[in-house]
C-alpha cells in the first residue's frame, strides 16, 4: 500500500519575484547567474529581480541618518550555505532549542488540536525539525505537509526526507509565505484543521510593528480552531546574546559580509570587504541584536546597476538585520493583538527559547 506521496507546486512569475516576502530567511537561494563569480544558480531569476535588488539596495544605502541593506538580501546561495553553519555554532543555540522543544513536546503540541490536522510550514528550510511534529500526528491519522519555501533547493532536499514519512504525503509550495499559506488554505478539505509553523525565530528578524501585522494576516487565512506554532527567541543575557551574533570562527561575519559580495557580483558593487567589520549591537530599549557593517577607512562606494554613488565615512555603519528577542509574558499580548490566544509555552532549559502554541480566535 503506498503510503508516502511528495509534489511541488511551483510559484508563478510574480511569486518568483519575491515581492511579498517581508522576512529574511523566506527570500532564500540566489538563483541569479554570475559567470564573473561561478556561483552557479539553481534556476534563473525572473528579469525584474534585479532590477528589484537595485532599487532596494539604492533606498536602503541612502537612508540617513542610518544607511541599511535588507536583511533578506543575505541569504543568496552562499549566504544560505553560511547560515546553515551558523545553526550549528556552538554560540548560537537557538536551532538547537528549537529542536530540542519540538522532540520533547511534539505529543503535547499534536494533543492540543483536534483531528484531522494537516501542516503548513513558512521557510521550511530542509523541515528537519519538523519530523517530530509530522511523526506525532501520524501517529494518530494520515498527514499533509505543506511546505512553503522560495528556495527550490531547500524545498526539494524538505520533499525528500519528509516524503520518507509513513503516513505523510507532503505538498511543497515554491512560493513566499503568504501567498503560500493562502493557496494551502484554499486547498485544503473542510473538515481539515490547519497547524501553521513558524519556527527558528524568525518572526524576530521582523521590526515588531511589522511582526504583529504580518502574524494577523496569517490569523487572516486561517479559520476559527485552526493553530500556529510561533518559535521565539528570548532575551539573554547581552554578553551571551552578542557572542551568538559574533562567534569567534567568523561564520556570521561572513554570512553578513556576503551580503556587500553579493552587491558586488549581481550589481557591479565596489565593496572592499577588507575594509569592512562585521558588529554584533545589543540594543536593550528594542531588545533586539542589530548585525552591522562598519567602515574601517573612507570607502567611496559605486554601484553602477543601482545607479548609485555613496562616500562612507570611517567608522560609519551599515545596518543589515535585526533579531529581536522576546520576554515570555509580551507572547499572550502579541497572540491577542494579532486574533489569536496562546494556549500553551514550552521554554527550553539550556538556551531560553519558546515554543508558544496559539489558537486562532
Ligand atoms: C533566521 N533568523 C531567525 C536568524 C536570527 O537569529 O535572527 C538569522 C541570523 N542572523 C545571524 N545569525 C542568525
Amino acid at each position: 500500500m503506498a503510503t508516502r506521496t511528495v509534489q511541488t507546486v511551483r510559484a508563478g512569475e510574480n511569486n518568483a519575484k519575491q515581492r511579498a516576502s517581508t522576512s529574511a530567511r523566506n527570500s532564500a537561494v540566489d538563483t541569479v547567474r554570475n559567470p564573473a563569480t561561478d556561483l552557479a544558480p539553481a534556476t534563473p531569476r525572473p528579469a525584474s529581480y534585479l532590477a528589484e535588488f537595485a532599487a532596494d539596495v539604492r533606498a536602503s544605502l541612502t537612508k540617513q541618518p542610518q544607511r541599511e541593506l535588507p536583511s533578506k538580501y543575505l541569504y543568496d546561495e552562499l549566504g544560505s550555505a553560511l547560515f546553515e553553519a551558523i545553526c550549528v555554532l556552538p554560540e548560537y543555540g537557538l536551532t538547537r532549542a528549537d529542536a530540542r522543544l519540538l522532540q520533547r513536546h511534539a505529543r503535547d503540541i499534536v494533543d492540543a488540536l483536534d483531528s484531522p490536522v494537516q501542516v503548513a510550514e513558512l521557510g521550511s528550510g530542509s523541515g528537519k525539525k519538523t519530523r517530530w511534529i509530522l511523526e506525532a500526528l501520524a501517529r494518530r491519522q494520515r498527514t499533509y505537509y505543506y511546505p512553503i519555501e522560495i528556495s527550490p533547493s531547500a524545498l526539494a532536499a524538505c520533499e525528500k526526507e519528509m516524503g520518507q514519512i509513513e503516513l505523510v504525503s507532503v505538498v511543497g509550495y515554491e512560493k513566499t509565505y503568504l501567498d503560500g499559506l493562502r493557496a494551502v488554505a484554499t486547498r485544503r478539505d473542510t473538515q481539515d484543521n490547519l497547524l501553521v509553523l513558524f519556527l527558528g525565530s524568525s518572526i524576530g528578524n521582523f521590526d515588531r510593528g511589522a511582526g504583529d501585522e504580518f502574524l494577523r494576516e496569517v490569523r487572516k487565512t486561517l479559520r476559527h480552531g485552526d493553530a500556529l506554532l510561533l518559535g521565539t527567541d528570548l532575551v539573554k543575557d547581552a554578553a551571551t546574546q552578542i557572542l551568538a551574533y559574533d562567534d569567534p570562527t567568523g561564520v556570521t561575519a561572513a554570512f553578513d559580509l556576503n551580503m556587500l559580495a553579493r552587491i558586488n557580483r549581481e550589481l557591479g558593487g565596489n565593496f572592499v570587504l577588507s575594509q569592512f567589520r562585521h558588529q554584533a549591537r545589543w540594543n536593550d530599549a528594542e531588545r533586539r541584536i542589530e548585525m552591522h557593517l562598519v567602515a574601517r577607512s573612507l570607502q567611496e562606494i559605486l554601484i553602477p546597476q543601482a545607479n548609485l554613488r555613496i562616500t562612507l565615512e570611517p567608522g560609519e555603519s551599515i545596518w543589515t538585520e535585526s533579531s529581536h528577542k522576546y520576554v515570555t509574558s509580551e507572547i499572550d499580548d502579541m497572540a491577542r493583538r494579532t486574533g489569536f490566544q496562546c494556549i500553551d509555552q514550552w521554554v527550553d532549559a539550556q538556551w531560553p527559547f519558546a515554543q508558544n502554541l496559539f489558537l486562532a480566535e
